[in-house]
């Protein structure tokens, strides 16, 4: 197939570069991309601390095995260290959640027993286990998944651990908070109130035991770009607004608006742009506006903030096969996944820390979670006021005044302005309809203009791997799909001269 229609990508993160390739090596050769920064990877953006290569973005592959496209790239760039290629690693089934050797550390500086921590988690578990099954039943009891839980959790543990005396049941409570707020990190949200019950079990997990890029997760976005050709991505070039379906006769239907002013025509745009800034700047994006239909689902899917802070230490002062050190909070034992008075307390929403592994590649470093506003607030403080704060946590959870900190290094996704925020979720109120209106291209069918001139893709268009690198290839991948049957559709000698 050789087609002549001039496509343009808005964005060169993942998705768009994805929809390129395929566009490219179908026989598509007016393709260009727009990215408003300088750099390729979009949310995908590997960062050092010292000499030791951190993921400010997106760390794993989750679900590494043959269904999984980041994985099979990786594999073929020969990106991934030879045990995440082992083929049992790809059959272990883990259900999203990495089985990670925990180590408890209370807000009091204590040390606590991991057994307290699992009855803890396994409630929590079968909790969210049956969150899911509201999407194929229907007839959910409450809207979101955080008013599920709290309704439940109070007779549950009247009734299982009727035997575990008020000390210890008050200590799981607390547990119980402090995977609330790992939970909030998982799903991007600020809190599991804003999370909705009846689409919660959209979210669907591949095989596999998640891995990483020992060279960086940007080493895939270097090696797909060195094969697309020089020049094809304009950095620097923020769109401003998107002309589409206009009454004029011109040759080419849409016309991009660049912020310093230029003018591209084209026949077809494939906007990536990031769910966040869809939601705060659609009506300047678009015009004519998208429909309502649309606009409602932008509105009803949520998009929150997730952030990490990587600290680093002269020595490792937690047990060597520690995975994450979780950190439990005393006074919150009525199921807290919000602190109430950020400014004084946004540290307490921090759940914990995950400890880099193997130490010859990482040294001693952990990177702490931390979602939602107390998150965004996060991101306004000074490196030195973060540090602070950090430090004084880890002196009062090990009892240790003298634990120092080498260095810190923290994402700040919110107030990125191309991403305004981390990834995608099922809002209160979602369903799956609200996904397919994201995936809708425009003008809608039945319509009598050019078909297919605005596309949507990035993750949040995807079905049920919303919220992942892998989602957002598939979703570059379905719109190039897209545009090569449409023309394959029409005759050969239109698709050259169109
Ligand atoms: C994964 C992981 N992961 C942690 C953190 C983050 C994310 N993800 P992009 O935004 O990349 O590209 C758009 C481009 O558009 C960008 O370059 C912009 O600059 C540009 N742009 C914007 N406006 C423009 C304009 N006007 N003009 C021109 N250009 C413009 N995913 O698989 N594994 O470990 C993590 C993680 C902190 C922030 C992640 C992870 C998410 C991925 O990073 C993300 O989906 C893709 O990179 C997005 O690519 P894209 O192309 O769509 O957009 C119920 C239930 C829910 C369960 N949820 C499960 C959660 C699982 C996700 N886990 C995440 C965990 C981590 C740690």
């Amino acid at each position: 197939m050789n087609v002549n229609a001039r496509i343009v990508i808005i964005g060169c993160g993942i998705s768009g570069i994805s929809a390129a390739h395929r566009l490219l090596n179908s026989g598509f050769h007016d393709v260009r991309i727009l990215e408003a920064t300088t750099r390729s990877g979009g949310r995908i953006k590997t960062s050092s601390l010292g000499n030791i290569i951190v993921e400010l973005g997106a760390n794993w592959i989750h679900g590494p095995c043959e269904e999984n496209p980041v994985f099979c790239l990786a594999r073929k760039y020969r990106l991934l260290d030879p045990e995440a290629l082992n083929p049992e690693n790809q059959t272990v089934d883990i259900g999203g959640h990495l089985p990670w050797i925990p180590s408890v550390l209370t807000s009091s500086g204590q040390k606590l027993n991991a057994e307290d921590l699992y009855a803890a988690r396994e409630m929590l578990a079968e909790l969210l286990d049956e969150c899911s099954v509201f999407q194929s039943e229907g007839g959910e009891p409450c809207t979101s998944v955080g008013e599920f839980i709290r309704s439940e959790v109070q007779q549950r543990v009247a009734e299982k651990w009727k035997a575990t005396d008020a000390a210890a049941r008050s200590l799981r409570m607390c547990m119980m908070s402090t995977v609330l707020k790992r939970e909030c990190c998982y799903n991007g949200t600020h809190s599991l109130d804003e999370v909705g019950l009846g689409a919660f079990g959209l979210y669907k997990t591949l095989p596999g035991l998640d891995c990483t890029f020992p060279g960086g997760y940007e080493g895939l976005i270097k090696s797909l770009m060195s094969e697309l050709p020089s020049g094809l991505v304009t950095y620097n070039q923020p769109v401003h607004c998107v002309h589409w379906n206009s009454s004029e006769k011109r040759e080419n239907p849409v016309v991009v608006e660049c912020a310093d002013g230029e003018r591209i025509t084209a026949d077809h745009v494939i906007v990536t742009v990031s769910l966040g800034y869809l939601k705060k700047h659609h009506s300047t994006l678009f015009h004519p506006p998208l429909p309502l239909h649309k606009l409602h689902s932008i509105q009803r899917l949520g998009f929150g903030t997730n952030n990490k802070i990587f600290v680093e230490f002269d020595s490792a002062w937690w047990d060597p096969d520690c995975d994450i050190i979780c950190l439990l909070w005393e006074d919150e034992d009525t199921l807290v996944d919000q602190v109430p008075d950020v400014p004084r307390s946004w540290i307490k929403k921090l759940f914990g820390f995950s400890v880099l592994k193997p130490t010859e590649r990482y040294g001693h470093v952990l990177c702490g979670w931390i979602a939602g506003h107390e998150s965004e607030y996060m991101e306004t403080l000074s490196e030195q006021e973060v540090s602070h704060a950090i430090t004084q946590l880890i002196r009062r959870f090990t009892g240790n005044p003298t634990i120092t900190p080498r260095r810190i290094l923290r994402s700040q996704w919110f107030h990125d302005p191309w991403t305004l925020g981390s990834y995608s979720y099922p809002g209160k109120g979602c369903s799956v309809q609200d996904l397919e209106n994201m995936m809708e291209p425009l003008p809608t069918k039945g319509s009598q203009s050019q078909p297919f001139q605005v596309l949507f893709a990035g993750e949040a268009t995807h079905p049920s791997y919303y919220s992942t690198v892998h989602g957002a290839v598939l979703t570059g991948w379905r719109e190039a799909d897209r545009l090569i049957s449409h023309y394959s559709s029409i005759s050969p000698y239109e698709s050259a001269k169109s």
